[in-house]
């Protein structure tokens, strides 16, 4: 059996050509299904259905053979214990800084508020920027608004959660898409399925 880790929304949405090419259906939409362990078309292929940031702790230990996750949350999680051999180039976003439109240059220590805390501890310090992340789960567009923090890290795609919110986005950290990560063991135990089907994603990409 292959386990796949994957959360529901954008990315389980555009997993689905790749998913489909290794003849992978879910059997019940995760969307409305209440189930958290999914069957598909395929006796030896399941999925997990959880959040996003739990997707690489399943894999990392062996709870999920593979997963599905966007990489501003595999740099956060930060480990090595976990193969990511292919960029899916799906659910692509970029991390950025954002401020209130109005805001005047940032110098001195700045207070940033995000839900990337390792991250962003890790780019302000390679700046040479004095930072005190204050961390959040959510809403972080609120934080410069209310005077919390004068600047934030997201995830930014349209722009529009921004805009509603007076702010602009100001730099960028990193370009963001989601990766296949693959359990260590796993790699060597199931080679020949992994090896398949990272033959059949590939496949989809060049495409
Ligand atoms: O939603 P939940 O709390 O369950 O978890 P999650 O937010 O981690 O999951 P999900 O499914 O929303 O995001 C999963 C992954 O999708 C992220 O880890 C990113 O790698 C990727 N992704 C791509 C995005 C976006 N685009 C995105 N736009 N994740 C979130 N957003 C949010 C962003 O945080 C901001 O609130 O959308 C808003 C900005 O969008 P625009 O279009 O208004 O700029
Ligand atoms: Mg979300």
């Amino acid at each position: 059996m292959l386990t796949i880790a994957v959360s529901k929304g954008r990315i389980f949405e555009e997993a689905v050509p790749f998913l489909a090419e290794a003849g992978i259906t879910p059997l019940e939409d995760p969307a409305t299904s209440r189930k958290l362990i999914l069957p598909t078309s395929r006796a030896d292929v399941q999925l997990v259905i959880i959040r996003a940031t739990d997707v690489p702790t399943f894999v990392e230990y062996g709870a999920a053979d593979l997963g599905i996750a966007g990489k501003d949350v595999l740099l956060e999680h930060g480990s090595d214990n976990l193969y990511e051999p292919l960029d899916l180039n799906i659910a692509r976003c970029r991390l950025m800084t954002a401020v209130h439109k109005d805001a005047p240059a940032l110098t001195g220590r700045i207070r940033v508020a995000t839900k990337y805390v390792k991250t962003a501890q890790r780019y302000f310090a390679d700046l040479g920027v004095q930072a005190e992340i204050i961390k959040l789960y959510g809403s972080m567009e609120l934080a410069p608004l209310v005077g919390l923090a004068d600047c934030i890290v997201d995830l930014v795609d349209t722009g529009n959660t921004l805009r509603a919110n007076n702010l602009e986005p100001r730099d960028l950290i990193m370009n963001i898409s989601s990766r296949l990560v693959v359990n260590k063991a796993a790699m060597k135990m199931k080679n020949r399925a992994i090896a398949e089907l990272l033959r059949q994603f590939e496949h989809t990409l060049s495409r």
